[in-house]
């Protein structure tokens, strides 16, 4: 079974459209699309996000709401907590962003390396045949900076920030039992880092494909606080490198 996870925040927009693609992809899946179930977390949201994850046909979906917002981490968090206990081990879970801008029509690459054995593939703007669509340059050299420095510092991925990622349950269930509540304890956007760095040696190989990034689909501007993200990430990083993080 797949679980699709969507941290949502102000995305009324963007949902509706995203969920067409999703269909799309199921229908034509090769080989036959995996039972799919749809976790829309709805981050506090101020506009009609939940409504707009409710309004399409043919799938099935479950809404659930944080209010007031609470940030992506927070938001990451509930979906995963979700999915732990309602899933089993051998189900997948992807999680991408609700803004549109993440492609479904590379889930069934996903699935394939997951199902090769990967218990973590990543949609990777690091890979040979990625493509980004209508990012200012100023955010692909954030990212190429930061991609570099986490592959010195912590190696084992390319694309350590990317939130498109595809995990066995099973990995996030040792992640859980593993980390207890320090697993999923940033509220903010570096949740996707820390839980990288806390599952990537029990992941490894870790596999990536290449990302198709449609930032040019996205409706609204961007939300991304850059600079609070990147000190906040480079903090962590620290911390981590320096105190010896747990793990196996
Ligand atoms: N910005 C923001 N996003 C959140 C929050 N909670 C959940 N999200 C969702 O987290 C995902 C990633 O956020 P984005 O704003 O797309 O982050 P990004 O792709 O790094 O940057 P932009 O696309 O430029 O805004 C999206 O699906 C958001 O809707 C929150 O509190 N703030
Ligand atoms: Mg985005």
């Amino acid at each position: 079974m797949l679980w699709v996870l969507l941290p949502a925040y102000n995305e009324a927009a963007n949902i509706p459209p995203l969920l067409e693609g999703l269909k799309a992809t199921l229908a034509s899946w090769p080989g036959g699309a995996p039972p799919c179930t749809v976790v829309v977390v709805d981050d506090g949201s101020t506009d009609d996000t939940a409504t707009a994850a409710r309004s399409v046909d043919g799938l099935e979906v479950v809404v659930l709401i944080h209010d007031p917002n609470q940030g992506l981490g927070a938001a990451m968090r509930t979906g995963i907590t979700h999915v732990l206990d309602h899933g089993v081990d051998d189900d997948l879970l992807i999680a991408l962003d609700a803004d549109n801008t993440h492609p479904t029509s590379l889930m069934p690459g996903m699935v394939a390396k997951a199902d090769g054995g990967a218990q973590l593939v990543i949609a990777s703007r690091f890979q040979p045949g990625a493509e980004i669509h209508g990012l200012d340059t100023f955010r692909i050299l954030v990212s190429q900076a930061a991609s570099w420095l986490l592959r010195v510092m912590f190696p084992g991925a390319r694309d350590y920030t990317c939130g498109y990622r595809c995990y066995r349950v099973a990995l996030l269930r040792w992640g859980q039992d593993h980390y207890g509540d320090e697993f999923m304890n940033q509220t903010g956007f570096a949740i996707m880092v820390d839980i990288l760095l806390k599952l990537r040696r029990r992941a490894r190989p870790i596999e990536e494909v290449p990302l198709i990034l449609r930032y040019d689909l996205k409706q609204g501007a961007s939300k991304m606080k850059v600079a609070q993200t990147a000190i906040t990430t480079l903090r962590l990083l620290a911390r981590r490198f320096v105190g010896n993080p747990r793990g196996p």
